[in-house]
């Protein structure tokens, strides 16, 4: 049998990993052609490839490792508890301690109410529980008609039956037959790609009302929850007008509609604040949570719901739960992990200190002849590539060529930045530091001025 080792040529493990592997959102045929890039190790916020590249993970793998990488700590709680209770379930009137530390801990740091966790192994997972849960909650509240949920177009919400078809991609829409019945998406506040003449605050407050219109539409008797990213993440991080939560909040209230937000990417410091709905003073009455909750060090998510929402889901038994819900060892290395994000003062750095640093560099990238707007907040940042500046132009080129383009060379230059369509996007590790920031910057910028460059070779500066 082949030992799988980092000690395989790079073209053998390609060979291998294309033989037998399937990718999620790959074309898996084009990939075994040039061969995936094969990661060994990583430490701090770098990444080092099998063959031997140091690569900036501007990325946090995939918006997950906060802390960053090579915490022993980690390693340890993890070993610690797989030896003590590798495994046991909460189903049936069982518990185990660090499912009940875990959620004794999650209660603390969360906002308002939330004081009770639904544990699933991921924030899709999570999402599945959620759609059950909004509706379950209005059955046992007597009104069983309340069974609809609105979402967002381009919203990402996961990759399972339930979590993609409350997801807005039309990609994933296109594929196995969804969105499910009872969810329907209304635009997103993208003033950068749609507000046109408007204002950012009178464009956040227009979509936010067709939330409003679309509750008066269905009915209000028939609308369970609204659900949304409090920064759209893996839709080429949208940063939303001031003007949008506020007016969210409102009508969720006025119309008895609970108010679902999926904090998997916003939580656990990403925005500078602990959760996004800090950031953005909402209270939610469900929270999804996932990825920074173990750094990615072991799959766990949930559902955080209010006290309101518990007591009523407290009288029925609610028939749902994944065998890994709460697993053990999952719980042992996100405890460790938020132990080290409060005692190491980690979310506040990225407000008070390295926050504000990277956003005065990222924010000046605006000024390249390339980008149409650069914006961030807390470690979350998006670059919207545009060959006309003042028009705020599209390209000619179908979305995502150019983007494409300048992802290759972000690769080339060792800096993992991600396109979504044209825009550039960055979400890194929390831990990086001033020194590690003027790095990521200075490669973006020689990423900019090589992927305008050879946008220009290709003739695609042409507005659409
Ligand atoms: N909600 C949000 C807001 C997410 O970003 C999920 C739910 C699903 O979580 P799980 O743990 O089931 O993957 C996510 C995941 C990308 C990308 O390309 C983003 C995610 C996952 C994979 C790729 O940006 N976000």
């Amino acid at each position: 049998m082949t030992r799988i080792t980092n000690h395989l040529p790079t073209a053998q493990l390609q060979a291998l990993d294309a033989a037998h592997h399937l990718h999620p959102f790959t074309e898996n045929a084009a990939l075994a052609q040039k061969g995936a890039r094969v990661i060994t190790a990583a430490s701090g916020v770098m990444l080092t490839d099998s063959d031997g590249a140091e690569i900036l993970d501007a990325m946090a793998g995939l918006w997950c490792v906060n802390i960053g990488y090579g915490r022993a700590e980690l390693a340890e709680a993890a070993a610690r508890q797989m030896r003590e209770l590798p495994y046991y379930n909460t189903f049936f009137q069982t518990t185990h301690v660090p499912a009940i530390a875990l959620a004794e801990r999650l209660a603390r740091l969360a906002p308002g109410d939330l004081n009770h966790v639904f544990y699933a192994s991921g924030g899709s997972e999570a999402n599945d529980t959620n759609i059950r849960l909004a509706r379950t909650y209005w059955a046992e509240k007597g009104k069983p008609e309340k069974q609809v949920i609105i979402s967002r177009h381009n919203a990402y919400h996961g990759s399972t039956v339930g979590a993609a078809s409350l997801g807005g991609m039309s990609g994933m829409h296109a594929q196995g037959g969804l969105p499910i019945p009872g969810i329907v998406h209304i635009d997103e506040p993208n003033w950068y790609a749609a507000g046109g003449e408007m204002s950012p605050e009178d464009f956040g407050l227009e979509r936010a009302r067709q939330l409003e219109a679309k509750i008066a539409e269905i009915g209000e008797d028939k609308v369970a929850a609204f659900i949304a990213e409090p920064i759209q993440g893996a839709g080429g991080v949208i940063i939303p007008p001031e003007s949008y939560w506020p007016e969210i909040q409102r009508i969720c209230d006025a119309h008895e509609i609970l108010l679902i937000a999926d904090e998997v990417i916003t939580g656990f410091g990403r925005t500078g604040n602990w959760f996004g709905a800090e950031t953005y003073a909402i209270r939610p009455d469900i929270m999804t949570i996932a990825k920074g909750l173990s750094s990615g060090y072991a799959p766990i998510g949930g559902s955080l719901v209010s006290d309101e929402v518990a007591g009523v889901l407290a009288a029925t038994e609610f028939n749902h739960g994944y065998t890994y819900s709460g697993h053990p060892v999952a719980c042992a290395v996100a405890l460790e992990n938020l132990r080290i994000l409060e005692e190491e003062r980690i979310v506040e750095r990225v407000r008070e200190e390295t926050g504000p640093y990277l956003r005065e560099k990222w924010e000046a990238l605006a000024d390249h002849p390339f980008v149409g707007e650069a914006r961030i907040v807390g470690f979350m940042g998006s670059l919207a590539l545009t060959p006309d500046k003042p028009a705020r132009a599209p390209f000619a080129a179908p979305a995502g060529t150019v983007g494409l383009i300048a992802r290759e060379i972000s690769f080339e230059n060792n800096l993992i930045m991600r396109h979504v369509g044209d825009r550039m996007i960055i979400a890194p590790p929390l831990v990086l530091s001033k020194a590690e920031i003027d790095t990521l910057i200075e490669r973006a910028i020689r990423t900019l001025d090589e992927a305008h460059e050879e946008a220009r070779k290709q003739g695609l500066l042409v507005a659409g």
